[in-house]
């Protein structure tokens, strides 16, 4: 599989800025070449990718936690294997990340014990609690939406294993936004009461979606270096009007309205405005004081110490099998 992780002996050697290894890096980037674990890489590019690639993993498990909660309240047989699907993927897309940060010479056990001890970031948006099941389709709808949004970019990232793991990911993203939408379709052609479902579970995801893309650009304090190194292709709010383009009219099309009084198309901008975003909350949800940050975290230890004897069982099994082949042999 693409992102295997590789060992990348004694990691980049560190190079006086202005040296060969560095203009020739800078020419590649220049070309738009692929970087890959072997080639040499400044130690601030390899660093911020192993910060970028490893919350964007913790994302995805953490992301896990408010759609597993509903798997046993799915509301038919077909819902709750659709979601399982859902989840299931989500911790793939989580293998091949940390997978890809792995490739930069860190261990996966040392990114999760950051996770756990509460050092490492994951996205803003998994603080919040998933409510009822019409908060299923908000998820896939508007938080996939959004990540498609923002990853689709990242297939083009100057580094390799990154950027094929993203080409996947993407694909199963766009499975993923179908199927939240296919919910909020189905609830606002259904009750009234339904509908209301669907509405209540717009108001409380609406504006922490809007919050995901990151700071404004303004206050984006590594989007500088990571547009210049081709890592990030598009800016945080240039993202987040992208998005709110595309979904003002999905929101019209399900007879839903957006929480913003403010919102309203600019002929003149060719864009839609939005109201004042309340960067105060989002940034008390990136600190780990959001509404469910602490359960998240206490649910993510609980499951590492819960599934130890699943990871000892499969060394058992591999050093077994390691065995068996040496004698043969
Ligand atoms: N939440 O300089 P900036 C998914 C931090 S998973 C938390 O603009 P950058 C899904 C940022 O890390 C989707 N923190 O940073 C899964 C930085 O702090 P540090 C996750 C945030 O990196 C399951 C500081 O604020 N997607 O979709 O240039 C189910 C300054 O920000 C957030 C990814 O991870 C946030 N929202 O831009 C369903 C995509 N935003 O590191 C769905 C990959 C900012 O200095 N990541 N911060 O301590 C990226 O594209 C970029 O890292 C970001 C931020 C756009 C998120």
């Amino acid at each position: 599989m693409y992102t295997q992780a590789m060992d990348i002996p004694g990691g980049p050697k560190a190079v006086a800025p202005g040296s060969p290894e560095e203009a020739a890096f800078n020419a590649r980037i220049a070309r738009d070449e692929k970087i890959e674990p072997r080639d040499w890489m400044p130690e601030a590019y390899r660093k911020t990718l192993v910060r970028q690639i490893s919350q964007h993993a913790h994302s995805e498990v953490v992301g896990m936690l408010p759609e597993g909660n509903w798997i046993t309240r799915a509301p038919s047989l077909k819902r709750k294997a659709i979601l399982m699907a859902k989840v299931q993927d989500e911790g793939g897309h989580g293998l091949y990340l940390y997978a890809a940060a792995e490739t930069l010479g860190v261990s996966r056990d040392d990114l999760i014990d950051a996770l756990h001890a509460g050092k490492a970031k994951y996205s803003s948006i998994f603080n919040y609690a998933a409510l009822s099941w019409a908060d299923m389709g908000a998820i896939g709808w508007l938080v996939d939406g959004a990540a498609i949004m923002n990853q689709i970019p990242l297939c083009r990232c100057s580094y390799g294993p990154y950027a094929r793991a993203m080409i996947r990911i993407c694909k199963e993203e766009s499975f993923h936004q179908r199927q939240g939408f296919d919910i909020m379709l189905a609830l606002c052609r259904g009750t009234p009461a339904q509908k209301q479902m669907a509405q209540d579970a717009l108001d409380r995801w609406w504006w922490p979606v809007v919050q995901m893309f990151g700071p404004p650009d303004a206050d984006s304090v590594h989007s500088g270096a990571t547009m210049a190194w081709g890592i990030k292709r598009i800016s945080n709010d240039d993202l987040r009007q992208k998005f709110i383009d595309a979904t003002v009219p999905q929101a019209e099309l399900l007879g839903l309205t957006i929480p913003d009084p403010h919102l309203k198309w600019n002929g003149e901008r060719g864009h839609y405005d939005i109201g004042p975003i309340d960067w105060d909350e989002f940034w008390r949800a990136v600190g780990g004081d959001g509404p469910c940050s602490r359960e998240r975290i206490a649910t993510r230890v609980r499951a590492q110490e819960e599934g130890a004897w699943v990871r000892e069982a499969a060394l058992a099994h591999a050093r077994k099998q390691a065995a068996r082949a040496r004698k043969a042999a």
